[in-house]
């Protein structure tokens, strides 16, 4: 093996490393917002809340299913569900305030 044969090893070994990197960087990213299931109660298009019937939240102390009003991050989200609707949210606590910063319909 020559010298120039083992530089391009090493140059590749660095490339997949890199890649293996950015793929953990980008799960670790997804695992922070895992997706809960709800069902949609109530849309207030206006005040920008949505009432999500879901299972337990663990992450936020709650060890039941309930029905409670959610802010929405960004209002536009409210126009693709409608009361009914099974779907997945991401859920998070923003200013002290339950907010669900994703939302999209279940298949
Ligand atoms: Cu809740």
């Amino acid at each position: 093996m020559t010298k120039f044969h083992l530089l391009r090893i090493g140059k590749r070994l660095c490339a997949d490393l890199l890649v293996l990197g950015l793929l953990s960087a980008a799960s670790g990213a997804f695992a922070q917002t895992p997706l809960a299931d709800g069902q949609v109660i109530k849309i207030d298009q206006s005040a920008a809340k949505i009432t999500i019937k879901h299972g337990p939240l663990k992450q936020f102390d709650m060890d039941e299913g309930m029905t409670m009003v959610y802010r929405a991050a960004d209002p536009a989200m409210l126009k693709a569900v409608k009361p009914g609707d099974k779907i997945k949210f991401a859920p998070d606590r923003v200013n002290g305030q339950f907010t669900v910063t994703k939302i999209e319909k279940a298949k």
